[in-house]
């Protein structure tokens, strides 16, 4: 494949944005290459500006469930855009949006909306400590909660693929109340309630985490949390921004019959458009500002154009049929890459949940951070390489998630799955 127009452009952004990208994990650091420059996506396809088209597992790291440029979706844009692009005075749209929230997901009775996943969590962050008047929050290694100060600590995604400790810019005394423990380890969750439950506001992790590769919940992990906070007046905040739509339709929660008592929504709600929210019982979010005094407030919260864009895409993700069949599609493509690791004799571990998954270059189970971690970066780099000259687009990352969507054929699959068979070979 020739990528010499996207580095050109490489150099080029490099001069005028921080590291030539406008979020860290795309920069392609991880995996031993320049990012390549899209110009279109149509389906499960993506074309750079070399010409090169690729089969794209990433999506835009979740939002595009239905595939890029969904009919539907640009429709929506279509019929919204020449009303205008924002008001900031309230629209019928924001309406639409939240009473399609609270029917997809019961456990939130109210929801507001704001720009981003990060937006999204660190305001529910704000309002736990503000409803419970508490201080200490709980997060779990490796689970990724959005660049927010005080969870940037033992964070994953893009923390995590750069091996950056925590960030420089955080203030110890803005993370002294945050405590991160080992994820799928309920023993450690109850020792420390044992002595601090009653300073804990919160305890949030990502149902399934998605950011330090997937990796789901053990069995009884969601279960046992839940109690632990009913008993100790601790909120559990699931973040659901990656999980959200894409496990099932009513997200992990709805998934594993777990209900937090706030839920953090972000990319599948926006169809591409920038879009989070956070919701919860109407007892717990009516202490939101105007109607309580945890403040929290955002320009471009619930704009038309990010409103028509989710909706639509929440539309046709409420028609029957759409989750068992990405859950074939998905099965399906986790099976060939499989068979295709055997049959190269190239040792892999594979996790899914639904349409999201990862396949880890190591031999033993990963069911957390400490064993993801264990997994050979470099073989994924290298595997990264192979796929992207046979035309197929992963995350550049060992550590984060491929996402199959409605949009991906049977003859994409089977092509990705040629593709790993000929990259397993090259290790
Ligand atoms: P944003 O602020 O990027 O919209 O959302 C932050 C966030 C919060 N919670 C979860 C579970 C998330 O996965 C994310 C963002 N996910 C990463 C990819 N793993 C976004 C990609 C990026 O940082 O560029």
């Amino acid at each position: 494949m020739n990528f010499s127009k996207s580095h050109s452009l490489f150099e080029e952004a490099s001069q005028f944005i921080p590291g030539g990208v406008n979020s860290p994990v795309r920069s392609g650091k991880a995996v031993g290459t320049k990012p390549i420059f899209v110009t279109s996506g149509k389906g499960c396809y993506i074309t750079d500006v070399d010409g090169n088209k690729y089969i794209d597992y990433v999506c835009s790291w979740g939002p595009l469930i239905l595939g890029h440029a969904n009919e539907k979706v640009i429709d929506a844009l279509k019929e919204t855009l020449p009303q205008g692009t924002s008001f900031g005075i309230p629209t019928p749209l924001e309406i639409e949006m939240a009473k399609k929230i609270t029917e997809m997901i019961p456990s939130i009775e109210k929801v507001r909306m704001v720009n981003s996943g990060t937006e999204a969590v660190m305001s529910a962050i704000r309002l736990a400590r503000g409803y419970t008047g508490r201080a200490k929050i709980v997060k779990f290694d490796g689970c990724y909660h959005g660049h927010g100060d005080c969870l940037l600590v033992e964070a994953g995604s893009g923390v995590a693929t750069l091996a950056i400790p925590g960030s420089p810019g955080v203030p110890e005394n803005l993370v002294k109340d945050t405590i991160s423990l080992p994820y799928n380890n309920l023993e450690a969750v109850k020792n420390l309630v044992k002595n601090q439950g009653n300073e804990i506001a919160c305890i949030i992790l990502e149902p399934v985490a998605g950011n330090m590769g997937v990796v789901p919940p053990v069995d009884g992990y969601l279960e046992g949390l839940r109690e632990i906070c009913s008993d100790n007046g601790i909120l559990l905040i699931f973040d659901e921004v990656m999980t959200g739509f894409r496990v099932s339709k009513g997200g992990a929660q709805e998934l594993y019959g777990v209900y937090p008592d706030i839920t953090c929504l972000g990319k599948v709600i926006g169809g591409g458009m920038p879009v989070g929210a956070y919701g919860g019982s109407k007892e717990i979010m009516s202490s939101i500002a105007p109607e309580g005094n945890v403040y929290q407030a955002g320009t471009l919260s619930g704009n038309p154009l990010a409103m028509s864009a989710g909706l639509a895409q929440l539309e046709l993700l409420s028609e029957p049929g759409i989750y068992e069949k990405l859950e074939e599609k998905s099965a399906y493509l986790e099976k060939g890459i499989m068979d295709a690791a055997r049959k190269s004799g190239v040792e892999v571990y594979g996790n899914r949940v639904g349409s999201m998954g990862s396949v880890f270059f190591t031999g033993e189970q990963v069911k957390d951070f400490e064993t993801a971690k264990k997994a050979d970066t470099e073989k994924y780099a290298k595997f990264f390489r192979a796929m992207l000259e046979e035309g197929v687009y992963l995350a550049p990352s060992q550590f984060e998630a491929y996402f199959v969507s409605t949009a991906h054929e049977e003859k994409d699959l089977d092509k990705t799955i040629e593709a790993a068979r000929k990259a397993f070979k090259k290790l």
